[in-house]
């Protein structure tokens, strides 16, 4: 492996008792923007997703389709696989839980908090979710509208029907964590973002922890807990445990592992925050390991402004508007739209909006305008700056000092501002373009066209190279039209010390982004 600084992001495993929708496809999709990212910023990147095959939740649904559960996984499971090629996500492992690899790491972690005394055997009483896969305590119930022997019936706080559950359990010693926990979340960099939700879970741990009940004796469907395998282990121990897994554990000698454990980023969304930010620092420093440099947990989609939900029928298929408003328009919209970490509202509107606005006339009517231009009236190539104006030197300088300002963003998962940040110079750029007005210059002073036509087509090379992440396949066609070579798209090749090559022939541009028209 190569001497490059490591970068390991992971999804959250989807269950398979549901196809993919947008609240998946999302998730997925910022962490490829930020594998990306970091690939073309130099880094060595494993990013990882897959899916979530073990537990009553998937047994049930199996059953409810007629199939043994590894058939129904092994359908469901692809189907997350094949969203993952269509987004066009550039994942480099794709984990399903149960692959022997994973059943091996899980076994490995118990016996290392058995082995340093975290666990034992009791039994459990109390509330368990089987849509949620959690336990409850009385205290967080909620009352539901429905009446049931004659009271009004409980609920999550999910809103998801509880069952009262007694039974032999394993109990992972959770109370002892409080106080390593509450150091986790006090670290610098943050360990757990956006600062709401670290507030959250901070506030949770402060309220005091109970031990937490890891195994359960009436189902079958996951992995055998070491030495007693009357119990099956509990679905969120198996689940989170992927992400060691894919890194190569139990074998900590491994390159991979030594690489890329541990994970720089889990990102998750808020409803599985508590499973992240607490659950999972606390077996691995029962085991001994250090956690996760960071948690974050995004928002929640909701479509023209109602909950996304099966039973309301207007769950989004990111296959479906893929086929409507193309791929990275998508792509852009998701993660452009709404403030990355807070929740967001799904619109036709603001989906048309942002593609004929940001995408149709800023930057593809810039690119477009400006590489027409240097076709038609430069001989069909790449023309020859003269001497350079305050105006051209200003432009310049604004593309040349933007990879600081987006990496910041970026380094805090601040996705749209990134966004943001570059569409601020393709703003400036078409100000810069219409003030210059090389279309008027082309009778009065060619050579001044000419000039103005290379710095723009300059500032559009490094935008290209830039969206790269967020826009693929576009940003290859803009790069195609401006023959950079492949091996010159990194990163390493924006600012000033990559310029342009003059006399380069380009073809006959063709438009990146068309508009959008209903
Ligand atoms: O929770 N908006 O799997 P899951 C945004 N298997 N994101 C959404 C969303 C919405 N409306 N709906 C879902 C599980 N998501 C466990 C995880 S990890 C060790 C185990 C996204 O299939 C969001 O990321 O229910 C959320 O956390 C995830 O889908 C839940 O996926």
């Amino acid at each position: 492996m190569s001497g490059k600084q490591s970068f390991y992001i992971t999804t959250p495993i989807y269950y398979v008792n549901d196809i993919p929708h947008i609240g998946h496809a999302y998730t997925t999709l910022a962490c490829d923007y930020l594998a990306r990212f970091k690939r073309l910023d130099g880094y060595d990147v494993m990013f990882l997703t897959g899916t979530d095959e073990h537990g009553q939740k998937v047994e049930k649904s199996a059953a409810a389709a007629g199939k043994t559960p590894i058939e129904f996984c092994d359908q469901v499971s692809q189907r997350f696989r094949e969203l993952a090629k269509f987004m066009n996500f550039s994942n480099d492992d794709f984990i399903r839980t149960t692959e022997e690899r994973h059943k091996r790491a899980c076994q490995a972690l118990w016996k290392r908090l058995e082995e340093n005394g975290h666990i034992y055997l009791d039994k459990y009483a109390g509330w368990y979710s089987v849509r949620d896969e959690a336990f409850y305590g009385e205290n967080e119930l909620i009352e539901g509208e429905a009446q049931k022997n004659g009271e009004r019936e409980k609920l999550a706080p999910t809103g998801a029907p509880v069952e009262w559950v007694e039974e032999e359990s394993y109990f992972f010693k959770l109370s002892a964590f409080e106080e390593k926990l509450l150091a986790f979340y006090e670290e610098i960099p943050p360990t757990v973002m956006p600062q709401s939700r670290k507030n959250e879970v901070k506030s949770f741990v402060e309220g005091g922890l109970r031990d937490l009940s890891v195994s359960r004796t009436s189902f079958k469907w996951g992995v055998p807990v070491p030495g007693n395998d009357k119990h099956i282990m509990y679905v969120w121990i198996d689940a989170l445990t992927n992400y060691m897994t894919a890194a190569g554990f139990p074998d900590e000698d491994s390159e991979i592992y030594k690489k890329f454990w541990p994970a720089d980023i889990h990102m998750v969304g808020k409803d599985i925050l508590r499973f992240h930010a607490l659950y999972w620092p606390a077996f691995l420093m029962g085991a001994g390991i250090d956690p996760a440099k960071r948690v974050f947990a995004h928002g929640w989609w909701t479509n023209e402004g109602q909950k996304i939900s099966k039973s309301l029928g207007n769950v989004i298929d990111p296959f479906q508007i893929v086929e409507e408003f193309g791929l990275d328009q998508v792509r852009y919209f998701l993660m452009r739209e709404v403030p990355f970490g807070n929740d967001g509202d799904f619109s036709r509107q603001s989906m048309i909006n942002r593609i004929n606005s940001d995408l149709a006339n800023d930057l593809g009517n810039l690119a477009q305008r400006s590489l027409s231009m240097i076709f038609k009236n430069c001989d069909g190539a790449m023309p020859s700056p003269g001497a350079l104006s305050d105006a051209d030197n200003a432009i310049l300088a604004q593309v040349d000092g933007l990879l600081p300002e987006v990496r910041a963003h970026v380094d805090v998962q601040s996705i749209h501002k990134s966004l943001e940040t570059i569409w601020k110079t393709v703003s400036d750029a078409n100000g810069y373009f219409a003030l210059q007005e090389p279309w008027a210059l082309k009778n009065t002073d060619p050579d001044r066209m000419a000039t103005v036509l290379y710095v723009t087509a300059e500032v559009i090379r490094q935008i290209g190279i830039l969206i790269q992440p967020i826009m693929p396949d576009s940003a290859a066609k803009l790069l195609d039209q401006l023959k950079i070579p492949e091996d010159e798209r990194g990163f390493d090749h924006l600012c000033g010390d990559h310029r342009l090559a003059s006399g380069t022939a380009i073809d006959k541009p063709e438009g990146v982004f068309p508009r959008f028209v209903e």
